[in-house]
């Protein structure tokens, strides 16, 4: 299952195409409606978030509620495109009194990009790597996201730091998979802490009165995956593999870590490896989880749980000193409206490309042409991985 998205992000829509969709899986435009809602929605973004609505309009692939085994194409609009037409427009002059985007920002795609693909207008990159992208992977990930909760997989997030307002957990790796998607999302921040929440409010708010913005952490938690996902033999087939670069796709996000992560690294071996037991029903498992979920590059059956940072974004309200690209001389970066942190944002858009991966490993197993078949080759899996244990 993969995507292809499209669209620019004051262009007239943005579109995306999910491939290798098996035939017969149920599809609900309400479920990626909340999707779209929950990465649209936290505190801290820009007014743009206000309104844009996010509606998805379905072209391909699905016929009366469920997926035909064809591609499925997604359209969202951008919702003041009409603002924009004569500066984006597909064909024509550049219209009269335009000026080119020429002042990089620190930290963005703009000067980078900009060299690269030899333009003067730092707007031909900007409007591609704007996170606005994102809202199209949320939305084809709505059809992964079906495809895993029919086979008892669910993935969810929450925000554990922003700027240096931490969540203060005990024990993550335990108390992350009991923690209430309910509490999470009722959180503006969402965090499944209130306490926690309201000083990462207070820390946005503080940012935004400075003209400032604010990075943080995030988890990702995925519960109910089968033993045996990804694979050892080659680096690409590792699950771990897979899923750090996915995270890595999501704009600004600087680090990804598994299970203890860097935190493990400070451990005797012997502290830190997850002792192998036998349930006599359920077969093997593990005393603890300081491995997040991933052995040799496969799925344990145990909880996924993935840490990743994102950085503070590079739009600020008080431009930081730049050149300017014609005049080389010193100059101040663009501004804009800007959201003042993306953090719960980016973990929402996370759970997509993290559901991408599992999708992928699940149709890689047990085949992919239809939902009846898979459905009977993951039982037969499940058989011979009892009979194991008895
Ligand atoms: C973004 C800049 C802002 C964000 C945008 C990402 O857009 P604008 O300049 O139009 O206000 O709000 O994010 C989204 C629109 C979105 O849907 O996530 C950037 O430069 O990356």
């Amino acid at each position: 299952m993969r995507y292809v998205t499209a669209g620019e992000s004051h262009g007239a829509a943005l579109t995306v195409i999910v491939s290798d969709v098996p035939a017969g899986l149920s599809i609900s435009p309400e479920l990626i409606a909340v999707d779209l809602e929950r990465r649209r929605s936290a505190y801290g973004r820009s007014n743009r978030q206000q309104y844009e609505t996010d509606t998805v309009e379905f072209l391909s692939g699905i016929r009366f509620g469920k997926t035909i085994g064809s591609p499925i194409a997604l359209l969202i609009g951008n919702a003041r495109f009409a603002e924009n037409a004569s500066e984006m427009a597909a064909f024509g002059e550049v219209p009269e009194g335009y000026s080119f985007s020429s002042t990089p920002r620190p930290g963005h795609a703009d000067l980078v990009g900009a060299l690269k693909m030899a333009t003067d207008d730092c707007r031909d990159v900007a409007e591609r790597a704007s996170a606005r992208e994102t809202a199209a992977r949320v939305a084809a990930a709505g059809v992964a996201r079906e495809f895993l909760a029919a086979l008892g997989v669910e993935i969810f997030s929450y925000v554990s730091s922003i700027g240096d307002a931490v969540f203060e957990e005990d024990d993550f790796i335990s108390c992350a998979p009991d923690y209430k998607p309910l509490d999470i999302e009722m959180s503006s921040v969402r965090c499944p802490d209130p306490e926690a929440s309201e000083r990462m409010c207070d820390a946005i708010d503080r940012a935004r009165e400075s003209g400032e913005t604010l990075g943080g952490t995030f988890r990702v938690v995925a519960t109910g995956l089968l033993p045996g996902l990804g694979g050892y033999s080659a680096g690409s087939d590792r699950l771990t593999s897979q899923l750090g670069a996915a995270v890595f796709s999501i704009p600004a996000i600087k680090g990804v870590a598994f299970g203890l992560g860097f935190e493990g690294a400070q451990r005797l071996g012997s502290e830190y490896q997850d002792r192998i037991l036998i349930n006599r029903t359920s077969g093997f498992t593990r005393a603890g989880n300081n491995a997040g979920g991933l052995e040799g590059g496969m799925s344990t059956g145990m909880t996924l749980v993935i840490t990743a940072a994102m950085k503070p974004i590079p739009t600020l309200r008080n431009p930081l000193k730049t050149v300017e690209m014609e005049t080389l001389e010193e100059a101040q970066a663009e501004t804009m409206r800007s959201d003042i942190c993306a953090v719960p944002a980016a973990a929402v858009v996370a759970e997509s490309e993290v559901a991408f991966v599992l999708a992928r490993a699940y149709l890689d197993k047990f085949g992919r042409d239809n939902m009846t078949d898979i459905k009977s080759a993951i039982k037969a899996y499940q058989q011979r991985l009892r009979t194991v244990s008895h």
